[in-house]
């Protein structure tokens, strides 16, 4: 995608060659138009390129397991009023989704109720899963609550009987249980064949843990559904940040190949904004925003980012960085551009994870893009 906007830019930097300078400020100035259009082609991309999993969630009733989607997927996923204080609160499966991920929060198991009714239950739904279009089941998920202290043989049935391949031990509530509780569940849950790597235990406030939880579960989806999982959830950001900074230096070097093979001038840097448009694109998808937000927010963005290559204050901020868009300006600039963005992102998955409002984007001062511009440059000459 990259590649094919780039090979636009230098279709344009080439047609810019015999105009004047006024025509040459007002191509350049066209590029945010496209740089909006290509915004959107970032997103769609970046959303092609992956695949929704399915998450299942089961295990006893009262075991948190819908407080546990909500922790990690946010109160957009699974709204309000979904928590059962005192009463057995999901009813049978419901099913949750966005663009990135479905999940299908079970009702929990409650005593009284045969071992393998329950199972039966469950094993129907997932083959009545794998009809649908969006493909069956990629995980389970089972939640056992720590302070219980115990696994059952239905927890054992459950677990080993229906995709034990991709299943990975929840254990729950880790704030209000006792060492020794959490130790026997895992010894329990061990020496009944499960691996240590796919025990994990959590709380609803503990991030950490649920930082282990999405690790565990990435390594075990294939690799478009893992793309749209670190996507989807909310509090691994060091897997966002990796895929960030793939993303950013697939678009910086498409940036960098433009400038190389026919370098111009620095008052024309716009043009490359249709590149930046889609980088900002990608990372929208991939920090959890929608196309409509992503457009509404980062439009202006990009105006401004146009507005500093067009008034030729880009020199002025940086004025190591001459006077030509050659290969390493190019790609610093598009670089710079995609590390401002993503600390706004990142910003605002914070932000959601306490709970807060999601702040606006403000273009830094200066000093800001000097430090961004500067540590890129650096970063292309090495
Ligand atoms: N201390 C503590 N309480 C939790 C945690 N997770 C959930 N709870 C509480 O446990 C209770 C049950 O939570 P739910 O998320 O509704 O449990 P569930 O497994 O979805 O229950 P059903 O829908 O009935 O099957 C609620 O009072 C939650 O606030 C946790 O990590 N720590
Ligand atoms: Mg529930």
């Amino acid at each position: 995608m990259f590649k094919r906007i780039a090979n636009g830019i230098a279709k344009a930097i080439e047609k810019a060659k015999g105009l004047s300078p006024f025509a040459r400020k007002a191509q350049a100035a066209q590029g945010l138009e496209e740089a909006k259009k290509a915004l959107e082609t970032g997103w769609d991309g970046e959303s092609k390129g992956a695949k929704r999993p399915a998450i299942l969630i089961c295990g006893y009733t009262g075991a948190g397991k819908t407080s546990l989607l909500r922790a990690i997927f946010g109160k957009e996923l699974v709204g309000d009023g979904l928590i059962g204080h005192g009463s057995p609160c999901t009813k049978s499966f419901e099913r949750f989704e966005n663009e990135r991920l479905i999940v299908y929060d079970s009702k929990g198991l409650e005593p009284g109720i045969s071992d393998t009714a329950f199972l039966d239950s469950l094993k129907a739904f997932i083959k009545s899963r794998e009809k649908d279009s969006d493909g069956g089941v990629s995980m389970l998920w089972y939640a056992i609550q720590g302070p219980g202290a115990r696994v059952t043989s239905c927890d054992l049935a459950l677990m080993n009987g229906v995709i034990p391949e991709a299943t990975i031990a929840v254990i729950t509530k880790k704030d209000i249980s006792k060492p020794e509780q959490l130790q026997a569940i895992k010894s329990s849950l061990l020496s009944n064949g499960a691996k240590e790597s796919r025990i994990i235990e959590v709380s609803e406030s503990d991030q950490e843990s649920l930082k282990a939880l999405c690790e565990a579960s990435e390594e075990l989806l294939p690799e478009k559904e893992k793309e749209a999982f670190i996507s989807a959830q909310l509090v691994d950001l060091s897997a966002k940040r990796a895929k960030a900074k793939k993303i950013i230096h697939t678009a910086a070097a498409a940036a960098a190949a433009v400038g190389g093979a026919n370098p111009f001038p620095l008052t024309d840097s716009a043009i490359l904004t249709p590149l930046q448009g889609a980088l900002i694109g990608s990372l929208a998808y991939l920090y959890g925003m929608d196309k409509a937000a992503a457009i509404h927010v980062f439009t202006p963005m990009l105006a401004e980012i146009a507005g500093v290559s067009l008034a030729s204050s880009l020199a002025k901020i940086v004025p190591g960085l001459g006077e030509l868009v050659n290969a390493a300006v190019a790609g610093a600039l598009t670089e710079a551009i995609g590390w401002l963005a993503q600390r706004h992102f990142e910003t605002c998955a914070k932000a959601r994870i306490e709970g807060k409002s999601e702040p606006c984007f403000e273009m830094p001062g200066v000093p800001v893009l000097k430090e961004l511009l500067e540590q890129a440059m650096k970063k292309r000459r090495a």
